[in-house]
């Protein structure tokens, strides 16, 4: 016998079933409202992140990311889906093939200084040590290296096509003694022996964005000697509640009145098109920030495992230090490491709106409406970080705030929460 929902289900050109992940608030009346383990089905799939589903008779939109197949769909899903696509990697290693990545990271000052700053305060232990270089590049981290300390060995291990003129470069500066270039993922490469030191810029969007760093720690337990240093040492991830007038302006104020019309009926749409994902390249001012900053994590590249990855949670509690406008939190990294020299200094790069700018800039997440703080307001709440199951280079972010009023007459406690697809 045929169930409703089956009978539903021919009659509808275009309908497959999925789970939901994670529990959504939609936070639009044409949104659907699930709980994580809710069966929905999907109508249609107008856009890639946004797709026309139904619940219990109810049909709304809903984020794509937060759906999955269920099991029995899944199953065929996997015949197409091999693991090499759900890394990407022919995209994400061609891109690398290019100049263009490499270009904006090696101009990036900050950031390249930061790693030789690195080598030269720490030349002297270098020395006769074994270096692996993971994600080379063009392999300038090596370079520095085998031109500012006297290692015995630098593995410049580097999986895209770029390997082919690194091995140039290597030969050009002279350096061919003491670097070899090997051309692989950094999983499958052999190296010649295990190394003291695993050097490597790893650091992605929101720190964990493109989730290099997996790599980073399966060649930390095949390669890397007992005792051996791991360059950075350590990451943090800083929140802070910001304005940001000038976005909000351009991107939803702006149809309040243009050429003096009223197109705030478009506002809903701005919202799901410009606020739904993080903006990454965001450039916070300092004075934009309402409180001052938290950490909400912290890694530590010696202790952490592949699979703390999956969910990653923090906390924070701000305080509200002037009057402004709570438009939505900025968030960006800083990586530590560690100095091998007795009483040497820890070399910091921090990709805040404190410190020189990087190519990495900030990252923000818009809340769906403003709402004015006042100092002596705090605001606390959690933030967690969700690996995409199925797209590994992907995770989505998930803010849960709460503002507590000072103001004694008023006694309210506003609640908020959103979801931030990074982009799957
Ligand atoms: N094995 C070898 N090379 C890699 C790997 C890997 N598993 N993953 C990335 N790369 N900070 N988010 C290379 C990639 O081809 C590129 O040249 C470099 O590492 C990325 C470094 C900057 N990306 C980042």
């Amino acid at each position: 016998m045929q169930t409703e929902k089956e009978k539903e289900k021919e009659g509808d050109a275009f309908v497959e079933e999925y789970v939901a992940l994670s529990n959504f608030t939609g936070s639009s009346s044409d949104q659907l409202c699930f709980s994580s383990g809710d069966r929905l089905l999907v109508h249609a799939k107008p856009s890639p992140e946004w797709w026309w589903a139904e619940l219990h008779g109810v049909r709304g939109y809903v984020p794509a990311s937060y759906l999955r197949q269920d099991a029995a769909a899944e199953e065929e899903e996997d015949e197409h889906t091999s693991l090499e696509d759900q890394w990407q990697d022919e995209e994400y290693f061609g891109s690398y093939g290019t100049l263009r990545l490499h270009l904006e990271m090696l101009a990036d000052k900050s950031r390249t200084e930061a790693y030789r700053k690195v080598i030269v305060s720490n030349s002297a232990s270098l020395r006769s040590k074994v270096v692996m270089d993971l994600g080379c590049g063009t392999g300038i981290i090596s370079l520095f290296c085998a031109q500012l300390a006297q290692p015995s060995e630098v593995y410049a291990v580097e999986a895209s096509s770029m390997a082919e003129y690194t091995r140039q470069l290597v030969k050009q500066n002279g350096c061919e003694q003491v670097v070899t270039v090997l051309q692989g993922r950094a999983e499958e490469i052999e190296l010649p022996k295990q190394v003291d030191v695993l050097v490597s810029e790893w650091m992605g969007n929101c720190l964990l964005f493109e989730f290099m760093v997996e790599s980073v720690l399966l060649a930390r337990d095949r390669w890397l000697k007992e005792g051996g240093v791991m360059w950075p040492s350590s990451a943090a991830l800083t929140l802070v509640p910001c304005q940001a007038n000038s976005y909000y302006a351009e991107k939803m104020a702006f149809w309040e009145q243009p050429y003096g019309l009223d197109f705030t009926p478009l506002q809903p749409l701005a919202q799901q098109e410009f606020f739904t994902k993080p903006k990454f390249s965001h450039v916070i001012e300092p004075d934009d920030c309402l409180t001052a900053p938290c950490d909400v994590l912290c890694l530590d590249m010696y202790t952490l495992q592949v699979k703390d990855l999956e969910e990653i949670k923090g906390q924070f509690h701000f305080c509200v230090e002037k009057p402004g406008v709570f438009h939505g939190f900025t968030s960006w990294f800083t990586v530590h490491f560690e100095s091998l020299e007795t009483g040497g200094a820890t070399v910091e790069l921090n990709t805040g709106p404190n410190s020189q700018p990087t190519h990495w800039k900030q990252t923000l997440f818009m809340l769906d409406r403003p709402v004015s703080v006042y100092a002596g307001d705090s605001i606390s709440g959690t933030i967690f970080l969700r690996r995409n199951p199925i797209w590994r280079r992907h995770m989505t972010i998930s803010l849960h705030w709460s503002i507590n009023s000072s103001k004694k007459e008023t006694d309210n406690c506003q609640v908020g929460t959103k979801s931030f697809p990074m982009w799957r």
